[in-house]
């Protein structure tokens, strides 16, 4: 029998790599899609899967529509990664983040329990809950401290299913993913923006990057590594929650000078906190601090143990840092040399 999966947030990053690899195992896919003036559906061009999934209208705030999904779709799995995913926005949002992160995720647990209580269910919890951390490096035993409305209501989340997996005996797992990057990532996040700027001055493009804390420390993987673990999660006899992490962990200044590294770029700093400059070996000033870009909490280092995922679920990442930061480099590095517009 083919299964079903519903993804909702088919469109970002996660979402596009997911399908694509349920599509291969045989999945008959339905992508959560929400209702919005523009195409949002790129991603899913670009691994050429947009017309092998079935797109449906989900909108994480309506109770009433994910209802009627869950109750009509019946499905296997369903894997909720929509959400308001950028950490800063969530400072200036966050009644709308608590809504569409938190609530969305308990709105389709409800569903769950009452319309489809077979359906197993997949939550995109963050390392960000983790925040000000209390030990390195983190696991699944290590306390919460959210640092932004973002975090807050991923944590709101993250009890949901514990509570609904212990209350209703649900097959709900958490899977508490570092950061993970790809040429797909948002052109928000520091990774891309970092790749996807560097790409157009390397094509002679007069323009200056603009960053925030160039010093905190992130754990970061391979988004299509990563999605992989999900899958693996619900295909366990028990739900249950898991760290998924390179273990390694680097500064935001490292990613930017591996980066440009590639490009034949070596890069010399100027100056210390907001009058900080970064310069080429040639005196272009290639990237300046902007405090716009800082955030009012920060989350300064962030370390996952995946001891547990790698024993239980046998998943390990196959992309080092470098292969990362390479595979992102050259692949905005390309498109911009060819004329096709970065998304
Ligand atoms: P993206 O920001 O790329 O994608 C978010 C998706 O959610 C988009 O499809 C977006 O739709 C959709 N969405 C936003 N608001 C709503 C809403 N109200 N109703 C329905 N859908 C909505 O995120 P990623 O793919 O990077 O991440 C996937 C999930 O994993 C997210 O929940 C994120 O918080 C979480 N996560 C991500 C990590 C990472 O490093 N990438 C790490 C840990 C957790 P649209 O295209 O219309 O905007
Ligand atoms: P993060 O990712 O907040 O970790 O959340 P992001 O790339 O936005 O920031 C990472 C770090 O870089 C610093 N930084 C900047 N960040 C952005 N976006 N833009 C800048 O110009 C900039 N300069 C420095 C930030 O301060 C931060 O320390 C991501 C999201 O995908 C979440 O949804 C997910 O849950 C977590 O990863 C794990």
């Amino acid at each position: 029998m083919t299964k079903k999966a519903l993804i909702t947030g088919i469109t970002g990053q996660d979402g596009a790599y997911l399908s694509h690899f349920l599509l291969g195992k045989g999945y008959q896919v339905y992508g959560g899609i929400r209702r919005s003036s523009t195409d949002s559906t790129w991603r899913l061009k670009e691994l050429q899967i947009l017309n092998h999934i079935e797109p449906i209208f989900l909108e994480l705030l309506e109770e009433s529509n994910i209802n009627h999904i869950v109750r009509t779709l019946q499905p296997d799995e369903i894997y909720n990664l929509g959400a308001m995913s950028f950490v800063q926005t969530s400072f200036d949002y966050p009644l709308y983040t608590a809504n569409v992160v938190g609530l969305g995720a308990m709105r389709l647990l409800e569903a769950i329990r009452q319309e489809s209580p077979n359906t197993r269910f997949y939550q995109a919890s963050s390392s960000e809950m983790f925040g000000k951390v209390t030990e390195n490096p983190q696991s699944e035993q290590t306390a919460f401290h959210p640092r932004s409305p973002y975090a807050i209501s991923k944590c709101f989340a993250h009890f949901s299913v514990l509570n609904y997996r212990e209350a209703y005996n649900i097959h709900a797992s958490s899977g508490m993913l570092f950061n993970h990057e790809s040429p797909l990532r948002g052109l928000e996040f520091v990774t891309r923006k970092i790749t996807s700027t560097l790409a157009h001055i390397a094509n002679g493009k007069k323009i200056i990057l603009e960053l925030g804390n160039l010093d905190s420390k992130r754990d970061w993987g391979f988004a299509g590594d990563y999605i992989k673990a999900m899958w693996l999660m619900l295909q366990q006899d028990k739900a249950d929650d898991y760290v998924i992490a390179t273990e390694e962990s680097h500064t935001i200044r490292e990613f930017l000078e591996k980066s440009a590294g590639y490009l034949g770029l070596k890069l010399t700093s100027e100056g210390e906190g907001v009058d900080e400059k970064i310069y080429d070996q040639n005196g272009h000033l290639i990237a300046k601090i902007n405090p716009i870009h800082f955030r009012p909490t920060e989350v300064d280092l962030l370390l996952g143990d995946a001891s547990k995922a790698k024993t239980i679920l046998k998943w390990k990442p196959e992309h080092s840092f470098d292969k990362l930061v390479k595979v992102m480099m050259e692949a905005d590095f390309d498109k911009v040399n060819k004329g096709i517009s970065l998304q």
